[in-house]
C-alpha cells in the first residue's frame, strides 16, 4: 500500500442561495402579496476523523473540495434547499495547518471527531421578508452570502504507542513482523522500509500499536538518507524501542548516531522513555556479543536487552518493557487498557 503523510488541499464552502422576488398570483385574489422564499444555506466544509484509514493518499488524487451552493428561493414562499456539505475523511493523527504550514487549526485524534472548518454562506431573504405596512409590494430580495475558501496543509502523524528506531538494517521491520500481524518488507540492504508501517501487538491483555519507520543515518536531520521526514510519526509514541544491530562493528557508535538524530529533530524525542536492545543476537558468537553488549551499556548508561527476532530470544521481555511504559502513559491520560472497539491501525 502506498503512503502519503502530507497534502495541500483547497477547500471552499458553498454560497448561500439567492432570495426570490415573487408575488402571489391567483384568480380572484387581487393584490396578492409578496411570496418570494429565502435562499438555502450553502454547504459546509467538514473534517471528519475516520477509522480504517492510515494515509493521506486520497489527497494525492484530489486536492479541490467544494461544498454545494444553496438552492435559490422560489415563489409561493418556498425556501431553497440547503447545499450539500463536503466532508474530508482523515485518518486519526491528522493535523490541519493554515496555508503557511505553521498555524495549527485542529488536530484530529479520535475516530468520529468532526470539525466544521468553513461554514456555508447564509441564504438571502426573499421579498416576503421585506413586507411592511408602508411597502406592501417590496421589489427587493437579498443575494445569498458567498461561501469562504482557504488552502490547508494536512499532516499525518500516526498514532502509535511505541516506535522502532535504529540505523538502516538494524532489524526493525523483522521485529515488527515477529510480534504483530504486519507484513513489512524485510531485506538485507539499507532503506528497505520507505514508509512507516503499523502493527498491533497483543500481550498479557494489553493491545498496543507499534510503528516501524525507515532507518536513520548520521545527518538525517540535514536530509541525509530518507532524512528525518518520518520521525514525526514517533512524536506521539509513549516509548521508543531503539534497536542496535549486534553484527554492526561498533554498537556504541550506532547508538550515539541515533541519539544525536533524535535530539537534532527537535520535538523532544530524546526525552521519551527508551528501551534499548542489541538485536540479531543469534548472528554473533557469544563472546563477541558480550563485548558488544558491554560497549553499548557504556554508551547508553544502562544495560541493553539482548534479543533476536529470528530465534525469539528476549522478545517477550522487550514487549513487556514497552507495555509497562505504555500502561503508565495511558493511566496518566485515563485511557482504558484496550482501545475502543473498531479501532484499527
Ligand atoms: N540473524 C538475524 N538476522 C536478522 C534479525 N533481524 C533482522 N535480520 C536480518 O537483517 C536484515 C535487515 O532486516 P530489516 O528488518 O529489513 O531491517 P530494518 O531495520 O527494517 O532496515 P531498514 O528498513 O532498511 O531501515 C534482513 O536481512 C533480516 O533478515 C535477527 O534477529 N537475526
Ligand atoms: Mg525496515
Amino acid at each position: 500500500m502506498q503512503f502519503l503523510d502530507r497534502a495541500k488541499v483547497y477547500v471552499r464552502s458553498g454560497d448561500g442561495g439567492n432570495g426570490c422576488i415573487s408575488f402571489r398570483r391567483e384568480k380572484f385574489i387581487e393584490f396578492g402579496g409578496p411570496d418570494g422564499g429565502d435562499g438555502g444555506k450553502g454547504g459546509d466544509v467538514i473534517l471528519e476523523c475516520v477509522t480504517n484509514l492510515n494515509t493521506l493518499l486520497d489527497y494525492r488524487y484530489q486536492q479541490h473540495f467544494k461544498a454545494r451552493k444553496g438552492g435559490n428561493g422560489m415563489g409561493q414562499n418556498r425556501s431553497g434547499a440547503g447545499g450539500a456539505d463536503v466532508v474530508l475523511k482523515l485518518p486519526p493523527g491528522t493535523q490541519v495547518f493554515t496555508e503557511d504550514d505553521e498555524t495549527l487549526i485542529t488536530d484530529l485524534t479520535k475516530p468520529g471527531e468532526r470539525v466544521v472548518l468553513l461554514r456555508g454562506g447564509n441564504g438571502g431573504f426573499g421579498n416576503a421578508r421585506f413586507k411592511s405596512s408602508t411597502n406592501q409590494a417590496p421589489r427587493r430580495a437579498n443575494p445569498g452570502q458567498p461561501g469562504e475558501e482557504m488552502t490547508i496543509w494536512l499532516r499525518l502523524k500516526l498514532i502509535a504507542d511505541a516506535g522502532l528506531v535504529g540505523l538502516p538494517n538494524a532489524g526493525k521491520s523483522t521485529f515488527l513482523a515477529a510480534v504483530s500481524a504486519a507484513k513489512p518488507k524485510i531485506a538485507d540492504y539499507p532503506f528497505t522500509t520507505l514508509h512507516p508501517k503499523l502493527g498491533v501487538v497483543r500481550l498479557d491483555g494489553t493491545d498496543f500499536v507499534l510503528a516501524d519507520i525507515p532507518g536513520l543515518i548520521e545527518g538525517a536531520h540535514e536530509g541525509a538518507g530518507i532524512g528525518d521526514r518520518f520521525l514525526g510519526h514517533v512524536e506521539r509514541c509513549a516509548v521508543l524501542l531503539h534497536l542496535v544491530d549486534a553484527t554492526f562493528p561498533d554498537p556504541a557508535d550506532a547508538y550515539r548516531i541515533i541519539r544525536g538524530e533524535l535530539e537534532a529533530y527537535g520535538a523532544a524525542l530524546e526525552e521519551k522513555p527508551e528501551v534499548i536492545a542489541l538485536s540479531k543476537s543469534d548472528a554473533v558468537p557469544a563472546d563477541e556479543l558480550k563485548l558488544k553488549a558491554k560497549a553499548l551499556a557504556k554508551a547508553a548508561g544502562r544495560q541493553p536487552l539482548v534479543l533476536s527476532a529470528v530465534s525469539g530470544k528476549n522478545m517477550t521481555p522487550a514487549l513487556r518493557e514497552l507495555a509497562a511504559v505504555i500502561r503508565t502513559a495511558r493511566a496518566k491520560r485515563n485511557e482504558p487498557e484496550r482501545r475502543e472497539a473498531g479501532w484499527r491501525p
